[in-house]
């Protein structure tokens, strides 16, 4: 049997990596904003929870155009999360707690606030900085815009700019929103920029950094038109293979130059990649040797709560990153996704795929995510899937990720006031597409009302929460031995204990019911989860070491998932 690697280098290759959206996690000053002191004041809720890392989405200065992925300076701390010595302490409290900590890199674009794009509007057309951004002449009398590319958070790609002299100028691009310029990888200036900004963290201990858009910093330089999608009228920057914006070859020399710093360093630092990019083969190639070390399995995110279709992105996702000697990387949410509660409680749960791992329908997608939001859900039976589907995920071979919030079940908040909504696609879609405010609500510590321990006091957070998250604190959690966050924590004490969970083994139990995904890990674990609507048997040779529910007379009913261990031979 081969168990998990014993140099504590390959870590990253099996760890369970907390999410931190920093705003949200804890406010320490009650300001209502969460802040760097309150994720110390919070690390052992993180080291109690058995997770291996922290990764912080971005807490540098900002605009917050875009909760943070809009950056003004790389190398410092938003004011309102804190200062630079309160990093450096958390880093060093996180490590004391052995827990590591990754930041988040985003490289394929900046803020409008940052000095180099101040720099590059005051500077008039001759201005030198304009060439480390995509400024292009408008088309026709130079009032279109130079291609027909929509931003990701609605509207055109293009921003005409005013000259300081008043007259109108060309366009840049910002493949988000107008506020979030794209940097101009074609210029070495860039990259060497980017370097600098690796080397400044992680010259301050850190483990390593999520990279954001990895795949995307590359353009087609010649600019082309996109199709119009039929579905939604306009031309979409997603999903083209070959296409102009997303996926270009040449994102390998960068890939390669970051993980030639990172492995400058002793320890060598690690890098996930965040690409939506589909099937599993055409991201697994981003971790190949020499490239980045793990990727997030969005197959794994968009895929319904069905056994076929998980059992077709699960082997899919094996078969791919094996070929590239990579782990497989699971993950359920994050900050840009309705939280799994809801979703797994609606009656469409996300995508379906087949045997081999690609999508055979688009019920999510651009702006599918509003699709499904819009339909109702079903908490109880969202909660009882959530809990199975802690189960399966953190059973699966390779690394895992929990979204702040999703140990505790909590759900996507749906019914935010229309003046509360702060993502930008609300306002720039005509209020059309909610966005992901809904998945970025405080935390609820303590108490029994808002603002629920997010903040000292009854200061409200920057977003508000549901009263009826009341009984649903951590502190509520962690006086029930059967909440969402007891099983948690009983999920990753087992996984740490057990090195079976943390190796590369794994096998599918092929005589298992057929309602049932079921596979083993190494020769004593097995994992089943039942997706039928009736209760099923289980192994006689096998003991119930965790289940997502209490069963009834020892069958796994509906939507229900067990941990077993093989308790004599012969089964
Ligand atoms: O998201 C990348 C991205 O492409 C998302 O827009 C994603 O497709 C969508 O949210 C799926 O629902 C990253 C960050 O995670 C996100 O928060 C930023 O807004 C975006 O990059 C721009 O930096």
């Amino acid at each position: 049997m081969t168990t998990a690697s014993a140099d504590p280098n390959d870590w990253w290759r099996s760890a369970v990596v907390y999410q931190i959206y920093p705003r949200s996690f804890a406010d320490h000053d009650g300001d209502g904003t969460g802040d760097v002191r309150g994720i110390i004041d919070h690390l052992p809720h993180l080291a109690t929870l058995g997770v291996d890392a922290l990764w912080v989405s971005p807490w540098y200065p900002s605009p917050m155009a875009d909760g943070g992925y809009d950056i003004s300076d790389y190398c410092a701390i938003a004011p309102e999360f804190g200062t630079l010595a309160d990093a450096e302490e958390l880093v060093a409290r996180a490590h004391e707690a052995g827990l590591r900590v990754l930041l988040d890199l985003v490289p394929n674009h900046t803020s409008d606030a940052h000095p180099l794009f101040q720099r590059a509007l005051a500077g008039g057309p001759d201005a030198p900085e304009r060439e480390l951004f995509h400024f292009r002449p408008g088309r026709g009398d130079g009032s279109e815009p130079p291609t027909n590319w929509v931003a990701m958070f609605g509207g055109s790609a293009w921003t005409r700019v005013t000259e300081p002299d008043g007259t109108p100028g060309p366009w840049y691009l910002g493949l988000f929103t107008p506020e979030q310029p794209d940097w101009n990888w074609e210029n070495p200036a860039v990259a060497e920029m980017f370097d600098d900004v690796l080397r400044f963290w992680f010259d301050r201990g850190i483990d390593g950094f999520r990279i954001d858009v990895a795949d995307s910093m590359v353009k087609d330089m010649s600019f082309p038109d996109l199709p119009i999608d039929p579905r939604t009228g306009v031309a979409t920057l997603e999903k083209i293979v070959g296409g102009p914006l997303r996926d270009r070859p040449e994102v390998e020399h960068i890939h390669r130059r970051w993980r030639a710093v990172a492995d400058s360093y002793d320890p060598p630092r690690v890098f996930v990649s965040e690409a939506w990019l589909t099937p599993a083969p055409r991201l697994a190639k981003f971790v190949a040797p020499g490239r980045l070390h793990t990727t997030f399995n969005f197959d794994h995110l968009n895929c319904a709560w069905d056994r076929d279709s998980l059992r077709g992105v699960i082997n899919a996702t094996e078969k791919a990153y094996a070929e590239v000697g990579a782990p497989s990387t699971w993950v359920l949410s994050n900050h840009d996704t309705p939280r799994v509660a809801s979703r797994y409680g609606k009656a469409v749960t996300g995508r379906m795929f087949d045997a081999d791992g690609n999508v055979t329908d688009s019920r999510v997608g651009p702006g599918g995510w509003q699709a499904m939001l819009e339909l109702p859900t079903d908490l109880a039976l969202g909660r009882r899937r959530a809990r199975a589907a802690a189960l399966l995920e953190l059973a699966l071979p390779g690394g895992a990720y929990v979204y702040q919030g999703d140990e505790l079940g909590l759900d996507e908040v749906e019914d935010l006031p229309d003046e509360a909504r702060q993502d930008p696609t609300f306002a720039r879609t005509n209020h059309e597409i909610w966005g992901r405010d809904g998945c970025r609500v405080p935390l609820p510590w303590s108490g029994t009302e808002p603002p629920f321990g997010f903040g000292p006091g009854t200061g409200q957070p920057w977003l508000p929460q549901p009263a009826r998250w009341t009984g649903q604190t951590v502190a509520d959690q962690e006086a029930d031995p059967t909440s969402h966050l007891a099983l948690y924590r009983a999920l990753l004490a087992e996984r740490r204990s057990d090195p079976a969970l943390r190796g590369p083994d794994f096998a599918w139990v092929d005589d298992a019911p057929e309602t049932v995904l079921a596979f083993t890990r190494g020769d004593a674990f097995a994992c089943w989860v039942n997706f039928g609507p009736d209760a099923v048997e289980l192994p006689a040779a096998y003991a119930v070491v965790l289940a997502s529910e209490p069963l009834t007379d020892g069958r796994l009913g509906a939507d229900q998932a067990v941990w077993l261990r093989l308790s004599r031979p012969g089964r």
